[in-house]
């Protein structure tokens, strides 16, 4: 074997040149945690912020130990733990969407708990939970996970622990492993689920009468978990708009040198548009929508191919026949006229599932345009073949059209080529489409995801040294060092109607329209289309001058006087 094939082959599975180098990479800690060299646990104390939502009266019913315990207080560090336990058993999961830097939060568990401790990875996600599927996770193991991407040490998935059976297997999990505390990494659903466990499994699970701690930890790369300063954004997003923002960037310069293309991107994010707003800040593009601004402008689905039309003709009277225009995944749910459409679509369907099955193909539009409301049926006339095929397809197990498979990039550039051709049959416009996803939410994350993970990690490894639950760990002053804090999730929760039946969710932080961030881009958006002004932010660094770069929109948001993060 050659020298070189040698090497290629060392390379295999997971260990290229990038990957070996960025195991290597420091760990920055939150002064609170000491100088890195050791590691010290803290406790933590109730400091004066309390939290409340419209529901509290009714969530203190439902949660009565764990609003009585933490009294929804946030809790702040508060020095050296001099009375930290010993011999716990503490297991991880992940749950939900991947998102980068996963691995790390399991890499500060680890080292925060130390060799007294015992760390289990639970496999994949809740399910693993409720099967029992645990091991025990070793210090070379995270040695080997360090700064890199994706869930895959311990896999996750997407179950809702909520059925009495699906409790009672948890507990017994705890029991068989004898487990003191259980870490769920996850978005806003997850830690929901967090927030019902840790009371559920508050006292009583073992012989002596105790329970299992349970802690959050917030994940996702969509942006839509966050709690004012305590958390100003979740692990992942930073990752995942980066890499979004390189590829805009590359196709950006694309455009200006091909001369010829519109470009339709559809960004990941689920609701929100926070993502897409991100990616925006960064890129500069001619066009960008965001689905709460078109909810709170109640804006027509024609209204809005109308506005990227004129941006076309515009653009084409300056001689800038390319642009890209950037679509949260969410779009369609936030467009009032295409939501009234869709609930009517899921009545008619339905109520007339007998005969709509047995029509043919060709009868199939006839025959649900024929029992749709004028409005709808207009509107239901004017939509692609291809979107009107996608909104008759087959529901999901509660009778909903799974409004995320909507193509939405292509049903607007079909109808803005349509639109434009009305406006004016001269101007070109030949458009292509992209939905970017699934590249963002597992590549190594970025130096500030990885940091804040870690930290998080820590966290959540020292609220459970100090024998807290019902909390999700957290790290805010992201630009000042990093101050690890624990927020009550009772003290997050809502009541949303969903299905049919009240349920207690942490509600989803959409884009607010006077939020710094998008004041600002709304103010530069005109100037951008306008003088075709974008930037091109290349691949995410991890060395050098862009290395140290937080997240535009949180950095705008928190009022901070740079770009520049500071953790540790
Ligand atoms: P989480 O909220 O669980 O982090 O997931 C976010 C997300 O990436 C969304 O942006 C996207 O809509 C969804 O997951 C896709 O889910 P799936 O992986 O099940 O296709």
């Amino acid at each position: 074997m050659s020298t070189l094939t040698g090497l290629l082959q060392k390379m295999e599975s997971r260990h290229s040149i990038f990957e070996e180098a960025v195991r290597q990479l420091p760990l920055p800690v939150c002064p609170a945690f000491g100088d890195g060299a050791t590691l010290r646990a803290i406790s933590f104390a109730p400091g004066e912020r309390v939290l409340r939502t419209k529901d509290s009266d009714s969530v203190a019913k439902s949660f009565p130990k764990s609003v009585q315990a933490s009294g929804n207080a946030v809790l702040a560090a508060a020095g050296a733990n001099p009375n930290v336990s010993q011999g716990k058993r503490v297991a991880v999961l992940f749950s939900g969407g991947p998102a980068a830097g996963g691995h790390n939060v399991v890499c500060g568990l680890k080292r925060i708990l130390g060799q007294g401790n015992t760390l289990f990875g639970v496999k994949p996600g809740p399910k693993g939970l409720i099967k029992g599927n645990l091991f025990e996770i070793t210090g070379a193991d995270v040695d080997g996970i360090a700064n890199t991407g994706g869930f895959d040490f311990l896999g996750t998935d997407r179950t809702k622990i909520k059925t009495p059976e699906q409790f009672q297997q948890v507990k017994e999990t705890c029991i068989k492993h004898n487990l003191d505390a259980i870490v769920i990494v996850g978005g806003d659903d997850s830690n929901t689920n967090a927030a019902v466990l840790a009371e559920y499994l508050f006292s009583g699970v073992k012989a002596d009468g105790s329970g299992v701690q349970v802690i959050g930890v917030p994940k996702t790369i969509d942006g839509d978990l966050q709690v004012g300063d305590l958390l100003p954004i979740s692990f992942g997003f930073d990752t995942a708009t980066k890499i979004y923002a390189e590829m805009i960037g590359n196709i950006l310069q694309d455009t200006r040198s091909s001369l010829k293309y519109w470009h339709f991107i559809k960004l990941m994010g689920r609701s929100a548009s926070h993502v897409t707003l991100e990616a925006a800040l960064q890129t500069r593009p001619a066009v960008t929508l965001i689905s709460e601004e078109v909810a709170e402008k109640k804006q027509s689905l024609a209204s809005i191919v109308d506005q990227i039309a004129r941006s076309v003709i515009e653009r084409a009277a300056k001689g800038v026949t390319h642009g890209v225009v950037l679509v949260p995944e969410g779009l369609i749910e936030f467009i009032p006229e295409m939501n009234a459409l869709i609930a009517e679509l899921n009545d008619v369907l339905a109520h007339h599932a007998d005969a709509f099955a047995a029509s043919s193909a060709d009868e199939r539009i006839g025959f649900v345009a024929a029992r749709l409301t004028a409005a709808n049926a207009a509107l239901f006339a004017s939509l692609p073949d291809h979107v009107v095929k996608m909104l008759l397809a087959d529901r999901d197990s509660h009778g909903n059209l799974q409004v995320s498979l909507i193509p939405t990039e292509r049903m607007l550039a079909d109808m803005v080529k349509v639109r434009v051709g009305q406006l004016d049959a001269k101007v070109p416009f030949g458009a292509h489409c992209h939905f970017f996803g699934y590249e963002g939410r597992c590549g190594a994350p970025t130096l500030f995801d990885a940091a804040y993970t870690y930290n998080l990690g820590l966290t959540a490894g020292a609220l459970i040294l100090d024998g807290r639950t019902g909390y999700m760990a957290a790290v805010n002053k992201l630009d000042a060092g990093g101050q690890p804090l624990a927020i009550p999730l009772t003290g997050l929760l809502n009541i949303e109607r969903r299905h049919g039946q009240d349920e207690f969710v942490i509600e989803k932080a959409l884009v607010k329209m006077d939020s710094p961030a998008m004041q600002f881009f709304m103010a530069r958006r005109e100037a951008w289309s306008a003088d075709d002004l974008f930037s091109s932010p290349g691949p995410r660094q991890l060395w050098g001058a862009a290395a140290q770069q937080m997240p535009i929109s949180v950095a705008l948001n928190s009022g901070a006087e740079s770009l520049t993060f500071k953790i540790g």
